[in-house]
């Protein structure tokens, strides 16, 4: 219970903001499902990395306690502990005033934006408990929240001292709240992964991470002295690269800007933009400043050295970034996002700073290093004359092949036109393909079959792509085009459905379709799973059938454990699906079509590393870790109503 002390009129108004957080929680963390959970930590670590950047923290340790809490610690100054002019020590408006965390932060770099920054209060506010102690001052000062209410009582208005210190910093331990979070358990390959992304873009950093859960101990330093120099390198691992990372590092406009980047022998690019240290998925102003100059200026070094004579168009720059993996990371004081999940620098501004340092550092480089720019504009000239003859083959398929909206081959159409109400599943086999037209609501949900398993898009050319009957007839359904790296002709705002549901077996074969449905919609209309329209449907695997009451669908093996348990010493017959096509229509409507009963997951891209890991798990010939990440990377959608 909350005290007297803390029950003043401000703290009345702190927890109301609490309680609107804990009523709304997906608005403040973007869901309750693994990603919110991760996020939690995510939040307090960008804190202690604040404090890193500010110049005071070099050290910062994320556990996993064996009770489900974590806890995280740095060497900084530890959060300040005074008397607030609201009455209060510091620390608790800090930890129960939403967006408290600007106030006592001058450090010009702090994050806001996306889903980034709301600060440790959300954290408090969704945690069963969140105990800190902060050392500073000669001493370490406890308090504690549950629920985001404290639960200490002041002394003299100053939270109490628990010991005597030399040392500063600032240590957290909470636990998060399974009346918010669907599951409470932390997911230690997401975490590993953003705290490794995290040490490549602060090279002064050490990242120590244990995890202590199942009596397990394991540990791991994060530390990378070569930043994002060593980050490049890292996503190029295993690639046959063309020369040295190139790194550079200025500033304009009040921002810092600093790339690193490294062509390899492959038809792609991959350029990763960093603001403040968060990974901004879906690019924006920082990565268009970069690219455009990078064009500008490799096409004139072009003419000048002769590559493009006088009569040749200049490289489009996907044919310049042909190879190209790039990270670039800037630095800067008021960033504002956009798009759909906020992830989308929007700041004019740091377009022309990163365009501008850019344009000056590249030049920089490249007068020095012939060799390195003759390799690069050598893979330009490759990507030129295969988009030429690609376009020619791209014109001659799709123009002849308009689209007819009722009328196209296999799509059983819906009949709504309102997008934001509509639904396509892409089933795999006739005979499911079949129940599912029987079963679906038509109103809204529209079945595209597919036979056997399409073409793998990575491995074919795009003509041949384009050729695929299946592919042709997806992209022509969905209606919003498609982009390869010669242009960009991929217009969502024309997608026709609000969720695409790839409707798969639960077997080996059935997980590969759904991989190269994955692989076709990522290389291609990448933004369909940047922007969350990519659902995989989950049918169950058993249906129990009792000798007295209702059946019950089971998903998978634990299910049925937990069923066998509950129903000890009762009789049951247990129907096993093999597949789509054995369900009939109603079972199949109350599995994976009705949007009150079935089970689908929504396929999220996490972060930058991810998105790497992804390309190179899904584009990469090797099957068995493509299948586990797909299944460890769908998340759990909120049932659809
Ligand atoms: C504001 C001012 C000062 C420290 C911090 C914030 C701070 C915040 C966090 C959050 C996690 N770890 C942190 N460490 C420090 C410094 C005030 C001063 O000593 O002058």
């Amino acid at each position: 219970m909350a005290n007297k002390d803390t029950y003043n009129e401000s703290s009345i108004q702190v927890l109301e903001g609490l309680e609107a957080v804990r009523m709304r929680p997906g608005m403040y963390i973007g869901s309750t499902g693994r990603k919110g959970l991760n996020h939690l930590i995510y939040e307090i670590v960008d804190n202690s990395v604040d404090e890193h950047l500010a110049g005071f923290c070099s050290i910062i340790h994320v556990t996993l306690e064996d009770d489900g809490s974590a806890t995280i610690s740095d060497n900084g100054r530890g959060i300040p502990v005074g008397m607030h002019e609201k009455g209060v020590p510091a620390e608790r408006l800090v930890f129960t005033t939403l967006h408290a965390g600007g106030k006592f932060n001058n450090d010009v770099y702090k994050t806001s934006g996306g889903l980034h920054g709301v600060g440790s209060s959300v954290v408090n506010a969704l945690s069963v408990y969140m105990d800190v102690q902060i050392s500073r001052d000669g001493y370490t000062h406890h308090d504690r929240f549950e629920k985001g209410t404290p639960v200490i009582e002041l002394e003299n208005g100053m939270l109490p001292k628990i010991r005597r210190t030399k040392e500063t910093g600032t240590t957290i331990n909470f636990l998060p709240d399974p009346e918010i979070f669907e599951k409470t358990r932390f997911y230690a390959e997401d975490l590993k992964s953003r705290l490794h992304e995290t040490a490549y873009l602060n090279p002064e950093l050490t990242i120590e991470f244990e995890d202590r859960r199942d009596g397990k101990n394991e540990t791991i330093t994060f530390a990378e002295p070569e930043g994002i120099v060593g980050f490049v390198k890292e996503l190029n691992k295993g690639q046959e690269v063309l020369h040295d990372p190139i790194y550079f590092k200025g500033s304009a406009e009040g921002i810092v800007v600093e790339a690193a980047f490294q062509y390899i022998k492959a038809f792609q690019e991959n350029v990763l933009g960093f603001c403040n240290n968060i990974y901004n998925a879906e690019g924006g102003t920082h990565i268009t400043g970069f690219k455009t100059q990078f064009t500008t200026v490799m096409n004139s070094y072009a003419r000048e050295i002769g590559v493009l004579k006088e009569k040749d168009s200049n490289f489009t720059g996907a044919d310049i970034r042909n190879g190209m993996t790039a990270v670039v990371s800037i630095k800067h004081p008021d960033p504002r996002f956009e798009g759909q999940t906020k992830t989308k620098l929007d700041n004019p501004d740091a377009s022309k700073a990163a365009g501008k340092v850019t344009a000056d550092e590249v030049v920089r480089y490249f007068d020095r290093n012939l060799p390195v720019l003759k390799t690069i504009l050598e893979c330009a000239q490759r990507a030129a004359k295969i988009r030429k003859s690609e376009e020619k083959a791209k014109t001659n398929m799709l123009v002849k092949q308009k689209y007819s909206f009722d009328s196209n081959g296999k799509l059983a159409n819906c009949e709504s036109r309102d997008a934001s109400k509509c639904e396509i599943f892409i089933v795999e086999g006739d005979s499911a393909g079949g129940s599912a037209k029987m079963a679906r609501d038509r109103n809204f949900q529209a079945i595209f079959p597919i036979r056997g398993k399409i073409l793998n898009v990575e491995k074919a050319s795009i003509d041949k792509v384009l050729a695929n009957a299946e592919i042709k007839g997806m992209i022509n359904a969905f209606g919003c085009g498609f982009s390869e790296g010669y242009g960009n002709d991929f217009d969502i705002s024309k997608l026709r459905y609000d969720r695409i549901v790839i409707m798969a077996d639960a077997d080996v074969d059935g997980a590969h379709i759904s991989t190269l449905l994955l692989t076709l919609f990522y290389r291609f209309m990448p933004e369909l799973i940047y922007q969350g329209h990519v659902y995989i449907a989950m049918p169950p695997l058993y249906k129990t059938i009792p000798s007295k009451g209702e059946g019950e669908y089971l998903y998978d093996d634990k299910a049925l454990e937990k069923y066998r348990k509950k129903n000890a010493g009762k009789k049951f017959t247990l129907q096993r699906y093999k597949g789509l096509g054995e369900m009939d229509p109603q079972q199949l409507w109350d599995t994976t079509l009705n949007p009150e009963t079935r089970k689908m997951r929504r396929v999220e891209i996490e972060d930058a590393r991810m998105a790497s890991a992804m390309t190179e798990i899904l584009m990469g010939s090797n099957v068995p870790p493509r299948k586990e990440f797909i299944y460890e990377h769908a998340t759990d959608a909120e049932l659809d109503i």
